[in-house]
Formats: C-alpha cells, sequence, structure tokens
C-alpha cells in the first residue's frame, strides 16, 4: 500500500514516505476546479492528435497504442504555472534532490499530458531516471543512503485514477533496487487516487501506466524536476511559443531555465 498525505502534511513527512518506499499519494493536492480548467485548455489540442502516434508522427512502444501524450504543456494551458510552481511539489522535490551536497538548485525536466484510451495495455516496468542512466547509476552506487536522487516525478489525477482505468502501477521499494531486478504481482501497488491528487515519487522508482479497461478515458498530468546540473529532457523554449515561456514569472522562468545572465549549471 502507498502512504497517503494531504496539503497539510509537512514536506519532511512526505519525503521520508518517497525515501522508504520510492512513492506516495499526496491527496487533493490540486483543486479540482483547476483540474477541469486544465483538462478543458488540453481538449482542443488532443483532439487533433491519433491514439498511438506522438507529436512527430511516429508510433512509440514505450508509450503504447491507445494513449496519447501532449507537450508543451505551457503554451497549451496558462494555469500550468500554477502546478509548476505548488509549494508543495516544490518543497518535497527540492528537500530530496537538494539532500546531495553538490546539489544546488532544481529544474523542470519536462511536462507531459498522459491519456489512456479503453483497451490501453500495461506499460512496461521502467524508472524515470532511466533517460540518465548512466548517471542515474552512479549516484545511486556512489551516494550515502537518502542520497543521490537526481529526479522526483509528480502524476497528477486529471481524471480519478481507478482500479480499472490505468492507475499507475509503482513497485514501492524499488528505488533501492538493483538494476534488472523484476516485480512479482505481490510487489506491485497502484496509485489509485481522486481527481486532484497526484502520485509523488522517486526516479529510481519501478513504475509503469495500467491497463484501461473501461470506456472512461483516464488522464494524469505529468511534471517531472531534476537536479539542476542534468539536461532536461524536454526544452520548453522549442515545445511551447518562446513568448509564452518568457511571460511566466521569474519563479517559473528560473525552473525552466530560461533566465538570462545566468549560469545552468553552478559547480
Ligand atoms: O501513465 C502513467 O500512469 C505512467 C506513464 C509513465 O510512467 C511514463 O510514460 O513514463
Ligand atoms: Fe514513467
Amino acid at each position: 500500500m502507498l502512504k497517503h498525505f494531504k496539503n497539510k502534511d509537512t514536506i519532511s513527512d512526505i519525503c521520508q514516505a518517497i525515501a522508504e518506499d520510492g512513492a506516495c499519494i499526496v491527496d487533493g493536492l490540486l483543486k479540482e476546479d483547476l483540474c477541469d480548467e486544465l483538462s478543458k485548455d488540453f481538449l482542443g489540442d488532443l483532439e487533433k492528435i491519433d491514439w498511438g502516434i506522438d507529436e512527430l508522427g511516429y508510433k512509440n512502444e514505450f508509450y503504447g497504442d491507445q494513449t496519447k501524450r501532449l507537450h508543451g504543456l505551457f503554451s497549451r494551458s496558462t494555469h500550468m504555472e500554477t502546478v509548476l510552481t505548488h509549494p508543495l511539489l516544490l518543497g518535497v522535490s527540492r528537500q530530496i534532490l537538494l539532500a546531495d551536497d553538490k546539489a544546488r538548485d532544481i529544474r523542470l525536466s519536462n511536462t507531459e499530458l498522459m491519456v489512456l484510451n479503453k483497451n490501453q495495455k500495461n506499460q512496461v516496468f521502467h524508472s524515470d531516471a532511466g533517460s540518465w542512466h548512466r548517471v542515474q547509476k552512479r549516484e545511486k552506487l556512489e551516494a550515502s543512503p537518502g542520497k543521490g536522487e537526481i529526479l522526483v516525478s509528480a502524476n497528477c489525477a486529471l481524471t480519478d485514477f481507478t482500479e480499472n482505468n490505468g492507475a499507475t502501477r509503482v513497485v514501492p521499494g524499488s528505488h533501492l533496487w538493483e538494476a534488472g531486478r523484476e516485480p512479482t504481482e505481490a510487489e506491485i501497488c497502484l496509485a489509485i487516487m481522486k481527481k486532484g491528487s497526484a502520485l509523488l515519487y522517486s526516479g529510481n522508482v519501478l513504475h509503469s501506466g495500467g491497463e484501461n479497461r473501461t470506456d472512461d478515458i483516464r488522464t494524469g498530468l505529468y511534471l517531472g524536476y531534476a537536479i539542476s546540473w542534468l539536461r532536461p529532457i524536454e526544452n520548453q523554449l522549442v515545445t511551447n511559443k518562446p513568448e509564452d515561456i518568457f511571460a511566466l514569472s521569474a519563479k517559473a522562468q528560473q525552473l525552466l531555465d530560461v533566465v538570462p545572465g545566468g549560469f545552468t549549471v553552478i559547480a
């Protein structure tokens, strides 16, 4: 079972759960109205793309063939800034990622809208920090316990995540496993949660999108926060209209690494 928290719980308690289990759920992280506004803003763009085809027109086996993914979310919804700068998401990400002596700041790695349709199958288990697999491996080996995290992921439920509609499958404790270990059925938990709740997890924990056996569409809004010396996997100035990015608050621009006059990596 994944531990559940509320907005008013302390950052330290939430980080402690992520350190122990690799993941936890924060109930009611986002207001339901905000979820509805975000969904409304993304709807038109979702209607323009086909199931299973990414924005470049390719089939992406990792994603699956009954899913739609959208990036460049800041130009698609002005509400994204509220999610990006949510105090709890920033607090948890900073506490986990800056636990390391050589960490100075955090950055957004990417955003992704993850929509699962009827008949989407279970996704393959993976860890999101595997995007930088050499760094991931080295940091896990070299760091002392509780340190060496390079990515904190948030999957915010814009619709309910249920047992049957594709709730994310998570393997608690797997952030500490040796590479290559596969979970047994008994080790898998489902991130069942209400609209507005969020699954927060270590970049090292094994997880995957679940199977959607319903007629409903399941929508998750992903944000990945990375240690600032990593290259983000999404270039926001390319996926969005640059003028939309430069219209964001200074705090948001810093997370997106577009503030002029500073170095990205501060040694
Ligand atoms: O859809 C989900 O719940 C998770 C998807 C995922 O983990 C991914 O695509 O990296
Ligand atoms: Fe993932």
